[in-house]
């Protein structure tokens, strides 16, 4: 299994070639090389400090417990904020915007100098298949600190001149002014991705944040503290603060006075929770949320492309990406043939160690999350669905028994108005419904309060212009999935999100334009 997301997967394979490989554990804020287990501290101003609390980093493969983790607790979270507060005072302040540029290649080169360590640091916090961290989450942690370092210095900003209708002229033009300092709060599936996804352009335009990573993945982000060392990054303008949400560090960061905007990524639910918390400080928020995001497939599609794109919309990361797919819809002609070709490809699917570079799924995140999948895998029977493959936890035979595995899972035969095709599962599961018309597929796929992503497949590119345009989601792939350039808008309509990122999206939310109007 591969993932198209950026770039080709030849230029992704040929990168992981030409890096270095370096043997982990190599990253000092796990305490010695040799410790069984380590210690993953909070970054605070440039130095790697304790907690007074501690919470285990579990291992999703095998149950194992691989790390400690320090929890920050409100003084912590507000010396971390008080030192990007002075970092914006200080040398990162007064750098231009070439110099920042440079700054942010250097990040992405000490990410792709350390690139075997960020895998195995992401593998062993995700339990996503080394294949998957190797040519998605780690190179396009690198690009993305590229992409918004190319950009800033390219972007410009409007200016109009302007004569009022008594005859006085003046100039009004734009300049661009940190927002100051911006707290990100990140999700779990694709931990260092979406980490610098956010951290990039809000370096880029000047800002200095404080991050809290998933309790369930904190490596991979307390790693990237050492890159910013590496690349000459000022102490304070990159700080990590490790915890929960509610009581902990993430109501912390997005209750304090002094956290200028909040940019989170996870459930609508926490996003709404969130709204509630910065309500009383009036910041601006960035929200990517969830989805229940669905494909449409046309009889005249390329049928072996639907098929296997679909695998991939369907199962990548387990069905662990916002952007997967959990609803089909397929024109009854090929109804039948398409849910046996899918089902025969989630049967063919190896669940192995994530090591194994064979392994095309790993577990789910957690016991938790696993516990929740099944509890959908469960009411799809009660709502009557027919299970077409999968549906319970594969029996491994050795310590991934230990792990948190799912089998493949798809069903059809449920109504729409069903649970299990309208709230977000978030594993390795879809439903597939056939459809008549063009008219009545549209409606299917837009019956939902979220609104992130769709594909449609068809050989008639007319018709997938004219369908692309009537989804009501951030982004529609037609013949295609998870494909983009980063310069374009990302986000979510609906439940599914608040603002765009990307390009010049990112740019404008990380920054605070000041319209200077001078009279001529
Ligand atoms: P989550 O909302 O449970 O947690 C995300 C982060 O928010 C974690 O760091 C968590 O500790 C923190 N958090 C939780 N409650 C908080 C609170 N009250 N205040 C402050 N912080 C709080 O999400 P998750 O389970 O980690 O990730 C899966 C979800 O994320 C899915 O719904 C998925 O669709 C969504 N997601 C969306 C996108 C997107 O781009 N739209 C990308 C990835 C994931
Ligand atoms: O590719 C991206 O930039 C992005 N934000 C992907 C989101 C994936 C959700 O899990």
């Amino acid at each position: 299994m591969h993932c198209g997301a950026t770039w080709s997967n030849d230029r992704a394979d040929k990168l992981a070639r030409r890096l270095p490989r370096l043997q982990p554990p190599c990253y000092d804020c796990r305490g010695p090389p040799g410790d069984l287990v380590k210690l993953i501290q909070n970054y605070v101003d440039g130095r790697f400090v304790p907690g007074k609390r501690e919470f285990a980093d579990v291992n999703p493969a095998d149950g194992t417990v691989i790390a400690q983790v320090t929890e920050a607790d409100d003084a912590q979270v507000d010396e971390a904020v008080h030192a990007a507060r002075r970092a914006l005072r200080g040398e990162w302040g007064r750098l231009g915007v070439r110099e920042r540029a440079a700054r942010l290649h250097r990040v992405a080169d000490a990410i792709e100098k350390r690139f075997e360590c960020f895998v195995q640091a992401e593998v062993g916090d995700t339990g996503k298949p080394v294949s998957l961290a190797s040519k998605l989450d780690v190179p396009r942690a690198a690009a993305n600190f590229r992409v918004f370092a190319d950009l800033v210095k390219m972007a410009g900003l409007e200016s109009f001149q302007t004569e009022t209708p008594d005859g006085t002229n003046a100039l009004n033009y734009a300049v661009r002014k940190p927002l100051g300092v911006v707290g990100v709060i990140t999700p779990w599936n694709l931990p260092l991705l979406l980490l610098t996804w956010k951290v990039a352009p809000a370096l880029a335009c000047g800002n200095a944040v404080v991050v809290k990573p998933s309790e369930e993945t904190p490596a991979t982000t307390t790693l990237l503290a050492e890159a910013m060392q590496d690349a000459g990054i000022p102490n304070g303008v990159y700080n990590v603060v490790h915890g929960f949400g509610p009581g902990s560090a993430g109501e912390f960061l997005t209750k304090h006075p002094d956290v200028d905007a909040v940019t989170f990524t996870g459930e609508s639910t926490t996003g709404a929770a969130i709204m509630k918390s910065v309500a009383p400080t009036v910041k601006p928020v960035s929200f990517e949320l969830g989805g229940k995001n669905a494909a449409v497939v046309f009889a005249d599609c390329n049928f072996e492309e639907a098929v296997n794109g679909l695998a991939e919309a369907v199962f990548l990361n387990t069905g662990q990406v916002c952007l997967c797919t959990e609803r089909i819809y397929v024109e009854r002609k090929i109804f039948s043939a398409f849910v046996e070709a899918l089902k025969q490809k989630a049967e063919s699917l190896h669940s192995g160690w994530p090591n194994d570079a064979k392994t095309d799924l790993g577990p789910l995140i957690s016991a938790q999350h696993r516990e929740k999948v099944l509890s959908y895998y469960r009411l799809a029977r009660e709502e009557g669905a027919t299970v077409v493959t999968g549906g319970g936890v594969p029996k491994l035979g050795d310590n991934r028994d230990n792990g948190f595995y799912v089998q493949p899972t798809i069903y059809t035969g449920l109504p729409e108005s069903a649970r299990c095709v309208k709230e977000e599962i978030f594993g390795p599961v879809c439903h597939i419904t056939p459809f008549d018309s063009e008219e009545e597929a549209i409606a299917m796929a837009n019956d939902t309060k979220y609104g992130l992503a769709a594909s449609i497949w068809t050989g008639n590119l007319k018709r997938g212009h004219r369908v692309a345009h009537q989804m009501n989601v951030g982004i529609t792939w037609v013949n295609c999935w998870f494909l983009r350039d980063l310069r374009t808008p990302f986000g979510g309509a609906g439940i599914s999100g608040i603002g765009r990122e990307g390009g010049m999206h990112s740019l404008n939310f990380y920054s605070e334009l000041n319209n200077v109007c001078i009279r001529l």
